[in-house]
């Protein structure tokens, strides 16, 4: 039998009230939450990315493997680079590898294969998925749950942005190969999402759509 280690739970528990204000609070913070594609070069701190990224590390994830890495990009001219490897896909993705449907369904975000932000925004955060890790030998193992598992951690990093008063958007250029040689990663990992951070730009707007009300996205058995 394999012997598996445990420790105290150090569980914080709320009464009723508080309970309810902290959800409530929590909902009202994350609200405020918009994707920003228009950015301010004013510089942000390395320590906040930082700690966001730590927090991106406390997520779940299968098997507690971790299979993430965040490269945190303040560098300008590797910042230029990854502008021009995501423009030129993107160049390809608008005149037509999308497909009607796809640029259809993307119309109202105004969106188009120009993108500034990728230099104007202070940090770029690259994440990437470990497909699968390697063990003291160098031997291959497999990882579990790698897209649901990067995906949480994904949002704890968002979600730490937003409410430290940073504004992110989650890019997607795709194929996102460009970024492994960008970025040093090896053919394990696949990039996810490329998460632009910093300020939203002077006089910024952002499409006026909403999220969908409670009884649309969940239902209650
Ligand atoms: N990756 C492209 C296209 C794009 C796709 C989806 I789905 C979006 O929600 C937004 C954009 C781009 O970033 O322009």
């Amino acid at each position: 039998m394999t012997v598996h280690a445990t420790m105290p739970l150090a569980f914080q528990g709320l009464d009723e009230a508080q309970m309810r204000a902290k959800a409530q609070e929590f909902l009202a913070v994350m609200r405020r939450r918009r994707t920003v594609r228009d950015y301010s070069d004013r510089p942000v701190p390395r320590e906040i990315i930082e700690t966001a990224v730590a927090t991106a590390g406390t997520a779940p994830s299968g098997a507690n493997q971790q299979p993430w890495t965040f490269v945190c990009i303040s560098d300008p001219a590797l910042k230029r680079q990854i502008r021009e490897g995501a423009e030129e896909e993107e160049r390809a993705f608008y005149a037509g590898r999308a497909g009607e449907e796809w640029l259809g369904a993307l119309a109202h975000l105004g969106t188009d294969e120009h993108k500034p932000f990728l230099e104007t925004a202070p940090w770029l955060i690259a994440i990437f998925a470990q497909r699968w890790g390697h063990d003291g030998e160098g031997r291959k193992v497999k990882h579990y749950y790698v897209p649901e598992s990067v995906g949480i951690a994904a949002g704890f990093l968002i979600a730490s942005l937003h409410q430290a008063g940073l504004a992110t958007l989650t890019h997607t250029p795709a194929p996102m190969n460009f970024l492994n040689a960008l970025c040093g990663r090896p053919d394990n990992e696949k990039a996810l999402i490329l998460l632009v951070v910093g300020y939203p730009a002077e006089g910024c707007t952002v499409p006026a759509i909403g999220k969908k009300p409670l009884d649309e996205i969940a239902s209650f058995l």
